[in-house]
């Protein structure tokens, strides 16, 4: 996707100036509004335009390497922003930190977490964050409901270890997460996590919306598909085929035989994911991202409900891009959901060979 091209048809959508989408009047809902609460706003457009809210997959943090507790500031701020799905697509999303999945947060176990939650003036909805990795009453959802303008502080200790999901978990919790709010705390183990060569980070979601795919223009969000829970997209980070070469470029270029580990969230906020690397195995899996449980080996598909996560690593011992999707194949044929390691380095025929000689 080229910027230029994006531009410009930020520009043809009239999204590219100050003009403002947000006409049609939404009821601002209240943090004081309850869970069972079925109001259905309308999305509002965000003249707060963005090149791109894909997570880049290799901007995370490194590995632990302390051998002892220690506090661990965490800024999560909801952003409220459009960005292109594909090309001549745009969507107003909702985000922490203006991007898909959010921030991957990373912690040991012990640790004491001090996050500050920067609800900002500009947006139109209220929003919070429910952290499975917190030990207390909606992972922190209440604590961290706030308003446009508001901020709020939660500070927890991470008691046990492993990956878990975050999201959002206002009254339209299903919407929020659905437009891009969710994203994965990774807690580890005291010992930290074996060593690799290559981590990623990717999230699968759906998107819901009230055009086809691909079809040209701004798209509003859409209850009745999500009731239906028949999204237009479903993606991993945020866009359609955004960690691909037609995308954004391969979400990580490794070489032979090195070991590539993925952090792997399925934000939902209905679909389970069938995650398979096209052309090899998970050679080490951690089901539901689980690290206090032996993890699986060479596993072909692993299925990801929503709300949860997996720890999976990969290699090749050839060069090629292989594709991770989700084995539900329309979704990614048809709705955009795939990521590519791409492995670099010399052919083997001995171990792959796509021309052999006649015997
Ligand atoms: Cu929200």
């Amino acid at each position: 996707m080229l910027s230029t091209t994006r531009r410009r048809t930020l520009q043809w959508l009239g999204l590219g100036g100050v003009a403002s989408l947000a006409g049609c009047a939404t009821k601002s809902p209240t943090a004081a509004q309850s869970l069972d609460e079925t109001e259905e706003p309308t999305q509002q457009g965000s003249t707060n335009l963005v090149d791109q809210v894909a997570a880049d997959p290799t901007d995370i943090p490194g590995p632990i390497d302390r051998s002892e507790s220690a506090e661990v500031d965490v800024t999560l701020r909801p952003e409220e922003v459009t960005a292109e799905v594909e090309d001549g697509v745009t969507f107003t999303y909702t985000t922490y930190n203006g991007q898909v999945p959010g921030p991957l947060v990373r912690v040991r176990q012990g640790d004491t977490v001090n996050v500050t939650f920067e609800n900002p003036e500009e947006n139109t909805m209220p929003h919070n964050v429910d952290f499975h990795a917190v030990a207390g009453p909606g992972g922190g959802a209440e604590a961290t409901m706030t308003n446009p303008g508001e901020t709020a502080h939660l500070r927890f200790k991470a008691t046990y270890p492993g990956a878990y999901i975050y999201h959002c978990a206002v009254p339209n919790m299903d919407m929020h997460i659905s437009a891009g709010m969710f994203g994965l705390i990774l807690v580890e183990p005291p010992e930290g996590m074996p060593e690799v060569d290559h981590e990623i980070y990717l999230g699968q979601h759906e998107l819901y919306t009230d055009k086809d795919a691909g079809e040209e223009g701004q798209h509003a969000f859409d209850y009745e598909a999500m009731r239906n829970e028949e999204p237009t997209y479903v993606l991993m980070n945020g866009e359609k085929y955004a960690w691909t070469p037609n995308g954004r470029g391969p979400a990580a270029t490794v070489g032979l035989d090195e070991t590539v580990r993925v952090y792997f969230v399925d934000g939902g906020p209905n679909l389970s994911s069938s995650f398979h690397p096209i052309g090899s195995v998970w050679e080490t899996l951690y089901p539901e991202g689980s690290l206090t449980t032996e993890p699986q080996t060479h596993i072909q598909t692993r299925q990801v409900p929503p709300g949860s996560t997996t720890i999976a690593t990969m290699s090749s011992p050839v060069p090629g891009d292989f594709k991770l999707v989700d084995h539900s194949l329309s979704r990614v044929v048809r709705k955009g959901c795939m990521a590519v390691v791409r492995a670099e380095g010399a052919e083997d025929p001995e171990i792959f060979d796509p021309d052999p000689d006649p015997q």
